[in-house]
């Protein structure tokens, strides 16, 4: 019989600490399962941030490294300069980039490092229990904005892929969505298209990925992807800010 259906070898047997519903997991299977179309999984090393998904080290079927809160970029700044014949991946939450870390993945982006950021943008810190994360949006209530975010308080919330998009060091920026099943397909094009930008060596990629956290919204599910396309989408717009100059 034909096999129509196999799982990626990108991804160990380990079984995902991700909430039910949280699409941690679908990422996580796409980054695999690019990988793995790529050929990379021999080569490939990966650094895990903190967050929920600071078990990926766990969980991708490569060499993963750990990095403390932020720092995945430095770290894996490090590692490709050692082996700069191996490509290097970042998976980090929105908490992890675009609070602590901010200054590593600006400064990744401006020395044009060869490497590949995942970035998880689910608008809360979701490991520590729901605090405000910069990307939380306005009115939102999280466990340090009870009544909601107050942009006149709190700033407005940050979009990373417009900022990183004018670093001339920054050549892939892309911001795209898994809630849907074509989202899903599109998700997983611009992964690849991130990877294969770095084995030409052109520079710093960056993938962001809108996801959910149905634990810490309060909301199930199903719910939560509902959420995701009614507020984040029309505040952190999908699509490609950023390409190489021959892709355009
Ligand atoms: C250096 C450092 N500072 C703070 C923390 C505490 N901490 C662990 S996870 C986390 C929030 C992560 O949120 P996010 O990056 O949005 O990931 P998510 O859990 O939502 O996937 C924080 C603040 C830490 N582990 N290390
Ligand atoms: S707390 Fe949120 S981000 Fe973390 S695993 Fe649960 S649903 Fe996912």
């Amino acid at each position: 019989m034909d096999v129509v259906f196999q799982k990626t070898k990108g991804l160990t047997d380990k079984p995902f600490s991700y909430c039910p519903g949280c699409t941690h997991g679908i990422i996580h299977r796409l980054v695999a399962e690019c990988l793995e179309e790529l050929n990379l999984l021999d080569e490939v090393i990966g650094v895990a941030p903190v967050g929920c998904s600071v078990f990926a080290y766990d969980f991708f079927n490569c060499d993963m490294h750990e990095a403390a809160h932020g720092r995945a970029p430095a770290v894996a700044t490090g590692i490709k300069r050692v082996h700069p014949d191996h490509p290097v991946f970042t998976y980090q939450g929105d908490g992890d980039l675009a609070s602590i870390g901010t200054a590593e993945i600006v400064h990744v982006a401006h020395r044009g490092e060869k490497i590949t950021t995942i970035f998880v943008n689910n608008a809360i810190y979701g490991m520590t229990g729901g605090q405000m994360a910069p990307t939380t949006l306005v009115g939102q209530k999280a466990t340090t904005a009870p009544y909601g975010r107050d942009a006149a308080l709190c700033g407005n919330p940050i979009r990373m892929s417009e900022m990183l998009a004018t670093i001339d060091g920054a050549v892939f920026v892309e911001r795209v969505a898994v809630n849907t099943p074509a989202n899903i397909r599109k998700a997983k094009k611009a992964i690849k298209k991130a990877f294969e930008v770095q084995l030409q060596g052109l520079g710093f990629g960056i993938v962001e990925v809108l996801s959910t956290c149905p634990t810490n919204w309060g909301l199930t599910p199903v719910e939560s992807l509902n959420w995701l396309e009614k507020n984040m989408i029309p505040y952190y717009p999908l699509g490609n800010f950023k390409s190489p100059k021959e892709e355009v």
